[in-house]
Order: C-alpha cells, then sequence, then structure tokens
C-alpha cells in the first residue's frame, strides 16, 4: 500500500503546503457554505437565542445546499435532542453538535483509495456521466501519483467523443506519461484490453482507463462497460481494482440517482466528486454518504491537480462550517 505523502520537506513548509491547502479546500466550497449560511455563528448571532425557530431555520438551509430529506432529518434530529437535553447552551455547542451530526453521516464514506503495488497494474476504471470530470480526474490523479514515485499509464477508452483521445494524449504529454489509444470509433474495451497488456509487460504500477460519457439510462451503454469489464478480468480476473463513479457535484440530488443506476448496473468501489467549488449544491455530498454507502475516495474543488483532494470527512466539514 502507499500513502501519498512528501516526507522530504521540513516540517514548516508542510505546515505552510497542509494550511495552503485548506485555504484551497475553504475557497473552493464558498457557495455551499454561502447557501448554508453558515459561518454558523453568524446564524446564531442574529438571534438571541438556540431555539425551534433557528433549527427549523437552518434545516431549510440544509435542504437549499441538496443535503437531501433523509440526511437532513438526520442532523435535525440530533441537534432537536441536544436541544431538548438543554446541551446547546452556546454557538460553540451548536457547532460541535453540527459537527458530531455531519460527522456521523461523512465519517463512513472516508475510504481512500489504497493503490496496491502489488497488482501490476492497479487498474482503476473511470466511468460518469458525459461531462461529469473524468477525464479531468486522471489527468489530476495521474499527475498525483506520478509525484508519489507510482509509474503511471493512460488507457484511451473514450473512443466515442470527437478529441477525447486528444484531450488525454494532451494530459500524457504533459506528465510524460504513456497513453494508449487506437482511432475514434475502436472499440473501447479492445482499446482498454491492449493497455492492460501493455502495462502488465512493462510492470507499470497503476493503469487509469478513461471511457466515454454515458447516460445510466442508456442500456446498450451500459452493457459496454459490463463488456469491458470482463474483457480486463480475462487479464486479470481481479481487475479492475478500482470502478471509480465520477459525478458532477452540480447535478445535486440527480447525482444520487446516477449513483444508484451506475452501481446496479456494473458494480462501483468507489466515488469521486467533482467540481464542488462550482456549485451551491455541496450538500450532496451527505446524501450520497448516506444513502450509497459507497467510499468517498476524492472531491474535486478546482481546477489545479492539488484541488482533487482525497476525501477527509472532517476536514470537509470544518471547511464549510467555516470555524
Ligand atoms: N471547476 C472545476 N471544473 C472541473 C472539475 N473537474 C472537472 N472540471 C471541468 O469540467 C469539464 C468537463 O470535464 P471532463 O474531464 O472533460 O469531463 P468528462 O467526464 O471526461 O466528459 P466526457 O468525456 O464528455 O464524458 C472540464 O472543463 C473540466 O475542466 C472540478 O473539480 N472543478
Ligand atoms: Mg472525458
Amino acid at each position: 500500500m502507499v500513502s501519498f505523502k512528501k516526507d522530504n520537506i521540513g516540517s514548516d513548509s508542510k505546515q505552510f503546503i497542509k494550511q495552503d491547502m485548506y485555504s484551497r479546500l475553504k475557497r473552493g466550497l464558498s457557495k455551499t457554505r454561502d447557501i448554508l449560511n453558515t459561518d454558523v455563528m453568524e446564524l446564531i448571532q442574529g438571534q438571541q437565542e438556540i431555539n425551534e425557530d433557528l433549527l427549523e431555520q437552518f434545516e431549510d438551509q440544509l435542504m437549499m445546499a441538496d443535503v437531501g430529506v433523509e440526511a437532513t432529518q438526520y442532523i435535525s434530529a440530533h441537534l432537536s435532542e441536544a436541544l431538548h437535553d438543554k446541551k446547546l447552551n452556546s454557538s460553540e455547542d451548536m457547532y460541535h453538535a453540527l459537527q458530531s451530526s455531519m460527522n456521523g453521516i461523512l465519517e463512513k464514506s472516508e475510504q481512500p483509495l489504497n493503490v496496491n503495488r502489488e497488482k501490476k497494474p492497479f487498474v482503476i476504471l473511470m466511468v460518469g456521466i458525459n461531462g461529469a470530470g473524468k477525464t479531468t480526474t486522471i489527468g489530476k490523479l495521474a499527475q498525483q501519483f506520478k509525484d508519489s514515485g507510482l509509474n503511471v499509464m493512460m488507457a484511451a477508452g473514450d473512443t466515442f467523443r470527437a478529441a477525447a483521445v486528444e484531450q488525454l494524449q494532451e494530459w500524457g504529454r504533459r506528465l510524460d506519461i504513456p497513453v494508449v489509444s487506437q482511432s475514434k470509433g475502436a472499440d473501447a474495451a479492445s482499446v482498454i484490453y491492449d493497455a492492460l497488456q501493455s502495462a502488465q509487460s512493462r510492470q507499470v504500477d497503476v493503469l487509469i482507463a478513461d471511457t466515454a460519457g454515458r447516460l445510466h439510462t442508456q442500456k446498450n451503454l451500459m452493457n459496454e462497460l459490463e463488456k469491458i469489464k470482463r474483457v480486463i478480468a480475462k487479464l486479470d480476473p481481479t481487475a479492475p481494482h478500482e470502478t471509480m463513479l465520477v459525478l458532477d457535484a452540480g447535478t445535486g440530488q440527480n447525482a444520487l440517482v446516477q449513483a444508484r443506476h451506475f452501481n446496479e448496473a456494473i458494480g462501483v468501489s468507489g466515488i469521486t466528486l467533482t467540481k464542488l467549488d462550482g456549485t451551491a449544491k455541496g450538500g450532496i455530498v451527505f446524501s450520497i454518504a448516506q444513502q450509497m454507502k459507497l467510499p468517498i475516495r476524492y472531491i474535486g474543488v478546482g481546477e489545479a491537480a492539488q484541488d482533487l483532494r482525497v476525501f477527509d470527512s472532517m476536514e470537509f466539514i470544518k471547511a464549510l462550517l467555516s470555524h
């Protein structure tokens, strides 16, 4: 197993990088934070006391940020109970109660992707609807893997969209990482099969395979993903080691529908939620965590490679509540 930390830098620099990363995360979540109007402190400061009215007002804001009915109810019940037990006497109390109820929903989904180095290669298959951020996430991941010393290869399995192959090749050039491709219109399963063969013979650590965007309702295209999985398994019965569903957080509750369909059709082992920076619907993370019970591997909070972050429940909540 590999953890992606740089150990060759001093502790001051490490602290600086950590703070910089945290402020990037905070900036990325600002639209959702605005909707939640939490700064919880601000919300509370405008009121005389923490009472049922205040909690109801907050419940509305959770719904507006796409936290979803069930997750909102869970948080509200937790806060109401604390109020009833006279445990909400200050803004600090409110902050801590909120943090702990939110963490109650998210912590189980905090399961970072561990690249097993014994697999040569460890195969990651990226799936999702059109424009979710698959190819960009592949580029960002490839960069992070490479920076941590892994030997990476990419497979241009999107043979459908014009310019999809070029988009991945551009990442390959930029990062100096090989990209296995065929011409547009080729069979996606065959491209990925070739890439896996090549990665095996070169003892590559990680192979990341792109696929064309598809709607979860398009049965024939979902069958194609199944075929890709079958073909990969011929070369390595344990592969793919990760089937990563990429979801655009901006699609809000629809992301949940996508997650259900993709999971039923092909089995998803991890989720990446992209574009949290561009949306006020960041509460969808809570819905996904509560309803899907799947690992949330990464969140995307911007365009740069370092804006793809390993999902950390408490860090996410702190950035959202801006304490
Ligand atoms: N702001 C922001 N933009 C992102 C993020 N992730 C992806 N994008 C942008 O979203 C757009 C679509 O990304 P792609 O990676 O091409 O999406 P895709 O899923 O591969 O799309 P198809 O190949 O058409 O299915 C691009 O403009 C990306 O730069 C993110 O976390 N934040
Ligand atoms: Mg793409």
